[in-house]
């Protein structure tokens, strides 16, 4: 029996969130140390318990934030940041579907607790999907969505008494509700003879397992209590004349002073400015180019934020560097354009997803994945099907790979999904995705969602609301989403700015004719842009491939089959980017874990690199054809690149 989203909610635990749109408090800068802010990382060892209770409320009843979690029964060590799904050798934990408990206890440095000038705040980049957090006990912040940071002042708590540690509680639920994003469903099971009694499984439309846990780092980080809380900075380009527009806003004082100072990458200023807001003009700017479309890409200057208030307690002063990338997007009827030039995304389609970690954030990981990228030649993808750690970004930032943000709207299918307490859900979630992801120069478009139904009554107003909501809250970067709808029943569509189609041709139907995937895709492509005349992105295409199976004549799941899928497309890719294509995203970067399924063999095997990151064939087709594409469009060819690319290096 299929229960509603109520029922499942009752049964494992109390969710409490509000519905109504606001738009959010607050900014969400990444925290970054300065000379008035210093930051501890919480990475490492966390007590653990999974409630397995039958209602899964034995934590809430007993009150297990109350004292230390081993005092309320056995405890896990737990990793963080990761996934608790792979780590153990429980199966039953790994398909764990309800609250879990993470505890640390931690000492704080004396002047954190002593300082009354001193704001001390709790940071979770990423609790999958529902969090509520306590700090010695007392509830201080709640938050829904699996994928963005939220924190909480908790400079009342450490600074109130004697103390010198704190206890940091975290209850986390990764149930999944239409009404959630991305949806999902639970389903009681309750044939007698089939299931035991209270049978349950959680049901969800999209192809990734849904890892949970805690994802990405916990921090505390101070500020002094009238401190910069948000800055947004947007680019243009005059002539030669770069312009940066920026926005400061102050919390804690409404008597403040502020400064600012861009500097170059040799640390010479080159703009100054004064007060909140305001634009500053770089003569000879260095605009920040993708890689490989320039000599010097991804170039970044330096955003030096000086705050100085007077306060009760005599002067503060507060400093934040934000680094800062300048340059233009903007859409025509065919193409897309970076700083005027137009820009083919020749990338791929990624997920957070590794061996043992799931979902957690790992920096050599993250390294190995750019260092992949550039040696692909890649310059783009796609956070499919989600917002991806600041860390990605900022990485992004600095090698010039062009990003689609897209948010957690996946999987989006049931009409239940589309009514308005899923839309408010839905709008504030771009709202906690364009707060943090705003200032990355790497960040060209947003995607609000991945394969809806869009086909669906409701799906126009849901998508014209979001869009244009999407665009209100940033008027500078074009808006899609990513569509398998077709073309004449796509109600979605006319909203946004460049149209992003995936398709399986030779894969999901008419499987080993490879023969008709140039007819379709080319029927494709026509059929979409005569109703639409925008820019279109083959935002996904390709085919699994089992590492290490050879089958000439190719058949399905060898690497030849895939490769052999990959070269039909390009065969049309070629002559649509000339008109109106501008990118092609490969499905997918890397093989990744699903839910186990018939069709799924250890995961999504259409990886170029297996989960481990070592190539397939495809992965060296994909090689040639992107440096061969690079070096079609160069903004400035050089003699070493091109050697580069033979030899096997790159240069960055
Ligand atoms: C899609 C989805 C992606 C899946 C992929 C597949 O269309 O967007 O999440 O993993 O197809 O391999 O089926």
């Amino acid at each position: 029996m299929l229960r509603g989203s109520a029922g499942a909610w009752a049964v494992l635990g109390p969710l409490l969130w509000g519905c109504g749109l606001a738009l959010l408090q607050g900014g969400m800068l990444y925290p970054r140390e300065s000379r008035s802010r210093e930051r501890k990382e919480l990475d490492g060892l966390w007590s653990f318990r999974a409630d397995f209770s039958d209602n899964r409320r034995q934590g809430f009843e007993q009150q297990w934030y109350r004292a230390p979690l081993r005092e309320s029964g056995p405890t896990l060590d737990m990793p963080v940041p990761s996934s608790f799904n792979d780590v153990g050798q429980d199966g039953q934990l790994r398909s764990f579907v309800g609250w879990v408990w993470y505890e640390r206890e931690i000492t704080l440095p004396q002047r954190w607790t002593e300082d009354l000038g001193t704001r001390v705040v709790l940071r979770i980049g990423s609790a999958h999907y529902y969090a509520i957090v306590w700090v010695n006990g007392v509830h201080v912040v709640e938050h829904e969505g699996g994928h963005l940071p939220f924190e909480a002042d908790i400079s009342k708590l450490v600074q109130s008494g004697p103390l010198s540690s704190c206890r940091i509680t975290i209850a986390i639920n990764n149930t999944l509700s239409p009404h959630t994003l991305p949806p999902g469903t639970i389903l009681y099971k309750t044939d007698p003879s089939m299931y035991p009694k209270g049978y349950f499984v959680q049901n969800t439309k999209f192809d990734f397992f849904n890892y949970a846990g805690l994802h990405r780092s916990v921090v505390l980080y101070t500020t002094p209590t009238t401190y910069i809380d948000d800055i947004t900075v947007t680019t243009d380009v005059d002539q030669d004349i770069g312009l940066v527009n920026y926005q400061i806003i102050i919390q804690g004082s409404d008597h403040f002073q502020v400064d600012v100072s861009l500097l170059d990458e040799e640390g010479k200023v080159v703009a100054k400015g004064a007060g909140a807001e305001g634009q500053l003009q770089v003569p000879s700017a260095h605009l920040w180019w993708p890689y490989l479309m320039h000599e010097h890409p991804a170039y970044l200057y330096s955003l030096e934020v000086k705050m100085m208030a007077q306060t009760a307690v005599g002067p503060v002063s507060d400093f934040y560097t934000l680094p800062v990338g300048i340059r233009t997007v903007a859409v025509t009827e065919s193409q897309f354009l970076i700083n005027g030039k137009p820009f083919y995304f020749r990338g791929v389609n990624k997920h957070e997803d590794s061996d043992i970690r799931g979902k957690g954030f790992d920096w050599p990981l993250l390294v190995k994945d750019f260092n992949l990228l550039r040696w692909l030649g890649a310059n783009a993808f796609r956070t499919s099907h989600y917002p991806y750690a600041e860390e990605v970004l900022q990485l992004c930032d600095r090698y010039g790979i062009v990003v689609i943000d897209e948010s957690p709207g996946v999987g989006i299918a049931l009409v239940e999904s589309f009514s308005n307490v899923s839309l408010q859900h839905h709008l504030e979630v771009m709202e906690e995705m364009i707060r943090r992801d705003k200032n990355h120069p790497a960040v060209v478009m947003w995607s609000v969602a991945n394969e809806p139904a869009s086909f669906l009554k409701p799906a126009g107003y849901y998508f014209k609301t979001l869009i244009a909501h999407t665009k209100a809250l940033d008027p500078s970067r074009p808006v899609t989403f990513v569509t398998n709808t077709n073309y004449e029943a796509d109600l979605g569509a006319p909203y946004v700015d460049v149209i992003c189609v995936n398709s399986y041709y030779s894969w999901y139907h008419d499987y080993g004719h490879m023969e008709v995937i140039q007819l379709q895709l080319a029927t494709q492509f026509e059929n979409w842009y005569k109703a639409y005349q925008k820019p279109m992105i083959q935002s996904e295409y390709g085919a699994d491939a089992i590492e290490g199976f050879h089958e000439d004549p190719p058949l399905m799941f060898s690497e030849e089959y895939q490769k052999g899928l990959l070269k039909q497309y390009h065969v049309v890719l070629d002559q649509k980017r000339k008109e109106y294509v501008v990118g092609e995203l490969i499905w997918n970067f890397a093989d990744f874990m699903t839910n186990q399924s018939p069709v799924r063999m250890i995961g999504n095997r259409k990886g170029i690199f297996t989960r481990q990151r070592q190539p397939k064939s495809a992965a060296f087709l994909l090689r040639e054809r992107y440096w061969k594409l690079a070096n079609e469009t160069r903004y400035q060819r050089s003699a070493v690149t091109s050697q580069c690319v033979g030899s096997g290096l790159f240069t960055v």
